[in-house]
Parts: C-alpha cells; structure tokens; sequence
C-alpha cells in the first residue's frame, strides 16, 4: 500500500508535468521556435537595422499555453525548449513604430523588448522577456580585413609558390639527372614536388609483407569517416533556424535515426584502429632497434609533426578569411562570433592537443576533440610499452583496461551524467552539455576502445610471428559475420536513454558508460583482427579494394575540413531551411566531396611535403 502511493507521487512527479507527444493543432499553439525577417532588403534602406534576439516567454503564469509549453519543454531529451525563441528581426521595418524618432535609439532595447512582447502577445496572449540581442548589424558594418589576414594568405601563398617550384624542378632539372642516374639534386627541394607526392599518394603496395597485410584499414577508416560526416550533418539539421523543428523532435521516434544519434560510438572505430596501429608497428620497429625511454620525446615530436601543420592551417583559416567568406543574418551567429572567435582566442589549445580538456572552448572546430584525444591516448600507449620493453606488459596493459573501465563510471557517479552522450535537441541549438564536456570529449573516458585495440595488435603481431592461423577457426568465422549487426545493435541499446518515463538508474548509467565502450571495442577489434589475419569473409574483399587507398590516406585532412562546412551551410542560410532526410543525404554527399577535394590539396602541398622533409632529414641524420 505504501509502496503503492509512494508510486502514485512518484508518477505524478515524474511524468504528470511533461508533455510527451502534442498533436499538429496543439503543436502549433505554441509560437514558433525561430523566424527570420529579410535581411538584405532590410539593410538597404538608409537607417537599416537587423538584430538577432532570443528572447524568453514569462508569463503570464495563469495561461495555460505558458503551462503547455513548459511541459512540452521539460522532456529535454526529445524536444527543444520552446520557453524561449529566437527571431531574425528588421528592427527598422517590424518594429517601425517604435523607431519613428531619432532619439527613441537611445533606449533602444526597451523599445525592441516593447515591439516584440507586442507581436508575441498580439498573437499568443504571452509576455516575453528580451533576454538577448546576440548581436545588431547597421548597413555600414563590414569587417575590415587586417593584419592577421595577410599574415595568413602569406603563410597559403608561401605553400603555393614552394611546391609551383618544387614540382618545376622535379619535372625540368631533376629527373634529366634522374635518367642518368646520377643520385645528386636537391633533395629537400624535390620534398615539395606535386608529382612525386601524388606517386606515394596512390602507391599502395608497402615492402614489409605484414604492412602489407593492413591494406583494409584504408576501407575501414575511409566507410567510418563517411559515417562521420553523415552524423555530424544532423547539427545543420538541429542546431536553429528551421522552418520543421517539429520534424526534428519526432526524428527521435524513428529507428533510423536513433541510431544515428548514438553514431558518437562510431569513433571507437578510430580510437581501436589507433591502437592497433601504435603497437603493431611497435613491435615490428623495436625488432631492429630496441626502444629506450629517450625515444618517447623523439616518437611523440614525429606525431606531432606529421599532425600539425595541416592542422595549424586550418585553425589558422578558421581564425581569419573564415569569417570574409560570407555574410547574412546568422554568419555572425554561426560563424564570426562563435567559431571564429574562440579559434582566436584559443588556438594554442589546438597545437598542443589539450582543446579537449578546455571546457572554455567551446566553438573552435569542436570536433578535433578526436584528434587530441588521440594523441594524448598515443602518449598513454607508447609509454606503457616502452616502460614494459622487458617485462610487466600483461599486468600494465590489465591495469590500463581495469583504470579505463572505472573512469567513466565514476564520471557518471560524481557528475550525475547520462550512460551515453544524449543528443538533445537543445544541446545542437546551444552545445551545452555536460556528457559531452566531461566525458565524452576527455581522452581518458575512451582508453578503452584504444587498449582493446592495442591488444589486439599485439595479440596479431604474436600470432603472425608463431604461425597461428586464426582464419580457418569456425568460431571466429561466425564472430565476423555478426561484427556490422552487433554493432548496429549496441547503437540501438543506447535508445535506452532516451525512454519516456524516469531517469535510469546511476548503477544502470554507470555501467553502461564503461561496459558499452568495453562492448563495442571488442566487436571492432575482432572485426580488425579477422581482416588482418585474412579471415574469408567477402566484406574484407571490399574493404582491401585498392581504390580504398587513396580516401583513406586523406582521412585525416577531410576530418579537419568537413566541419568548417557546417558552419558556413548554418551561416550563409537566409530563410529558414527545411530539415529533412533527403536534404540530408544530399548535404553529405555534397560535404564529402568537397573535404576530399580541399583534402586532396592540402595533402599534396602540405602535408605531404612537410612529411617527406622530416623523412629526408632523419634519414640524412642516420647515415651520419
Ligand atoms: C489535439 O489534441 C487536443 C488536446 O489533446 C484535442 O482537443 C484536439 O481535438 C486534438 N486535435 C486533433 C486534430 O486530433
Ligand atoms: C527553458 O528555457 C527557459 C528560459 O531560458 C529556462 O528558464 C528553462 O529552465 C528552460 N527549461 C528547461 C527544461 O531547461
Ligand atoms: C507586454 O505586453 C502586455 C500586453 O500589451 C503588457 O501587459 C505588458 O506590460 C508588456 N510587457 C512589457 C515588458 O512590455
Ligand atoms: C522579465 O523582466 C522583468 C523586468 O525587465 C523582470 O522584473 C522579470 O524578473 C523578468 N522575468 C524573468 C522570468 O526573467
Ligand atoms: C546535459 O544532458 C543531460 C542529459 O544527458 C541533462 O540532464 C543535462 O541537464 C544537460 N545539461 C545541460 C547543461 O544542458
Ligand atoms: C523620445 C521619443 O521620441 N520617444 C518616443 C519613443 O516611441 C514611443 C512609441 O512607442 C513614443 O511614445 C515616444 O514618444
């Protein structure tokens, strides 16, 4: 009996207060999330002004409309918080009566707050509160073009004219004295020759027989980058200024989609393939030469030579002709005030790989979160190698697993988190969340999938070297087989979190946190391991295709660009933009080809020079 009331007020708590589904003509009591008014028209005349607002609905407290949109709002997991609007606004035309006089400017956020509380209450009988103006632009605003700019096109147009001279030299003086076989030129010069770098670009058969052996690895990353940039798409789709947000909340009762929205596991696939990486060629390098402690700086500085330049490139872009490409009402919103902002001021996070334990930056190019959780993972994994050259490896690499499993746990016990990065839609319309700052982003919340596959390099590198032929065992064959299915099947388990009904549990959260990850990097992992040790399965066929080579070697490049592309496509809108599936594939398949294509440059006149004079010069180093 107790329990029974204790039930009914728990409910009546719980659920009572939350709205979870409205039909159409209630839906559209609500007043609409955003509105944008014409922008260019408005600036035209002499005294244009256009102003980005949000502004809060507060009352008045006895509506039941407020009381609807306040219980449609409280289930945050699926639904915007529609207490609050955004609005595009031509002050000078929308708010014309307000504005007649010069002077009445000078209190110009009373009279803007007047005007829109009038047309919401006209409309909806709702009081609002202007509780933003994120920024007002005049027709004479323009950004000047400054110093740091120039510096910039200096920096693109130094990269230019070295390899327009490199590739000359290459193609003129080089290769007649390459023809006579005479080992002379200038070897540092002929680093920045185009020609010789598209030769390693789709070169794809290495010497050593077990390099050799991990040509799928190009499949796989270049299928999982796709996936990538398919996911991160859904932020044009969710982040604001839609003329369907209603579209976009029921989007999270469709299957399809709630897997995509736990396609953040997808990344796993990177952290076990990293891992792998490290320790199998680890292993094979330390056959030759024994690895020392003075090697870890001199490894770490060859990564982060091979990283950064590219990437400083495009941090460096981001902080200035970014913001020249465009304009229009919401260029400032998504790109000059936020992204290009923070990549001013925080820039130096980047370059040394700690952006994703810097919670202030929250803007500048959010997704390299990956790449300096990986280097610090890099760091982790090669120290506890080197430390193990003689022995203890087994009982390091349980230690590491045990730590990996408990840390994301006690993240979810100490911070009150959610067992998976729940995708609110207001977490696109804001980027605040704390699952995603303090554990999904942090190195250390995915050691996991990274030891797993530091494991499995090492458990391949064992079999290869004492002939074990796992390919031919039955089991294993069947494993493979259910690799894409499982996979599929653990995104969906994450659905479980965003149920109608109570919280789950903090046990429940806790070891969902680490046993998903755990999970996950496994079934990856096997899937690796059955590719590599060459099991029969026909998707290693395709995924060993040669034409795999060359996306996979730009994945990295494409990473670094595609996300620029969703700000410019949420800042250059103007109306409000449809968001729909089919947009969405076309968005992708649109992003995807200009990444490679943008990559494709910036391989061939950066990274790829860059990575051949470091190669020249250790190379000279060593014969001295
Ligand atoms: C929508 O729901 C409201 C209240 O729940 C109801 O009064 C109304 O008739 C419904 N409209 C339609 C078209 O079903
Ligand atoms: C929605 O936004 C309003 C206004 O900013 C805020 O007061 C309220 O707490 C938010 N609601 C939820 C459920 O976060
Ligand atoms: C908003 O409009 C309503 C109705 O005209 C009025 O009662 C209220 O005082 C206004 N609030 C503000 C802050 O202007
Ligand atoms: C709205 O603004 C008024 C005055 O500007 C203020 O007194 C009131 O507390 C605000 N309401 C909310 C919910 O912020
Ligand atoms: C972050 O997401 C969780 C659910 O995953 C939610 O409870 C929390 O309120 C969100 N925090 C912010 C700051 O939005
Ligand atoms: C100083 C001045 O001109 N104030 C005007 C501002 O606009 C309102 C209309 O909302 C007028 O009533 C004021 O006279």
């Amino acid at each position: 009996m107790i329990s029974l009331v204790f039930l009914l007020y728990y409910c009546s708590l719980c659920v009572a207060a939350q709205i979870y589904h409205l039909n159409e003509s209630t839906y559209e009591r609500m007043p609409p999330l955003f509105d944008l008014d014409e922008y260019e028209f408005c600036l035209n005349g002499d005294r244009g002004i256009y102003c980005l607002v949000r502004m809060d609905l507060v009352g008045p407290d006895d509506s039941d409309l407020i009381q609807l949109i306040r219980d449609y709002s409280a289930v945050t997991t699926k639904h915007y918080n529609h207490s609050y609007l955004e609005r595009g606004i031509c002050v000078t035309r929308t708010c014309r009566k307000y504005f007649e006089y010069e002077q009445n400017v000078s209190d110009f956020d009373a009279n803007l707050e007047a005007c829109l509380n009038e047309t919401i209450y006209k409309d909806y009988e709702l009081k609002i509160n202007l509780t933003k103006i994120y920024y007002c632009k005049k027709h004479e605003d323009g950004i000047q073009i400054d110093s740091y700019d120039w510096i910039v096109f200096g920096i693109f147009g130094f990269f230019v004219a070295i390899n327009a001279i490199g590739t000359v030299y290459h193609q003129f003086v080089y290769r007649r004295e390459e023809e006579k076989n005479i080992d002379s030129g200038n070897k540092y010069l002929l680093c920045f020759s185009i020609k010789r770098n598209w030769g390693w670009l789709i070169q794809s058969e290495p010497k050593d027989p077990r390099i050799r052996r991990l040509k799928g690895f190009y499949g796989v990353r270049t299928i999982t980058n796709v996936l990538i940039i398919f996911a991160h798409i859904i932020t044009i789709l969710g982040n604001g200024f839609v003329a369907n947000p209603r579209d976009f909340e029921e989007a999270y009762d469709h299957l399809l989609y709630q897997m995509i929205f736990n396609g953040v596991m997808v990344v796993h696939v990177f952290f076990c393939i990293s891992g792998f990486l490290l320790v199998y060629n680890f292993l094979i390098r330390v056959e030759k030469l024994p690895a020392t402690w003075a090697s870890i700086p001199f490894v770490m500085f060859l990564r982060w030579w091979r990283l950064t330049p590219v990437y400083a490139l495009i941090i460096a872009f981001n902080s200035t002709w970014m913001r020249h490409l465009s304009s229009g009402p919401l260029w400032d919103h998504y790109v000059t005030n936020s992204f290009v902002r923070d990549c001013r001021r925080y820039w130096w996070q980047h370059l040394i790989y700690i952006n994703n334990y810097m919670t202030e930056n929250k803007f500048c190019a959010l997704h390299t979160w990956h790449v300096a959780s990986d280097t610090q993972l890099f760091f982790i994994g090669l120290v506890a190698y080197v430390l193990t050259m003689k022995r203890g490896r087994k009982i390091v690499m349980i230690l590491l697993l045990i730590t990996s499993l408990i840390l994301p746990s006690l993240h979810v016990w100490f911070q009150d988190l959610d067992g998976i990065m729940i995708l609110m839609p207001e977490f696109f319309r804001t980027l605040n969340n704390d699952s995603f700052y303090l554990m999904c982003k942090l190195g250390h919340n995915n050691l996991v999938s990274y030891t797993v596959g530091m494991a499995s390099g090492n458990l391949v590198y064992n079999w290869q070297k004492r002939g074990v032929d796992i390919s031919k065992n039955k089991v294993f064959a069947k494993f493979l087989w259910l690799v894409i299915p499982a996979i599929a099947l653990i995104m969906y388990s994450g659905q479980m979190f965003y149920i109608e009904g109570p919280r789950a549990s903090v046990f429940l959260r806790m070891a969902y946190a680490s046993l998903h990850r755990l999970i996950i990097a496994v079934i990856i992992a096997g899937g690796l391991i059955g590719m590599v040790m060459k099991s029969p399965i026909i998707l290693r066929n395709i995924l060993e295709w040669k034409g795999w080579v060359l996306p996979g070697r730009l994945t990295y490049c494409v990473y670094l660009i595609h996300f620029n592309f969703i700000h410019i496509i949420s800042g250059i809108k103007i109306t409000l933009n449809q968001a729909a599936m089919f947009n969405m594939f076309i968005t992708t398949a649109g992003v995807t080809c200009l990444s490679y294509i943008l990559a494709l440059l910036l391989f061939l006149l950066v990274e790829g020079p860059l990575n051949n004079l470091m190669k020249t010069w250790t190379d000279s180093v060593k014969k001295e």
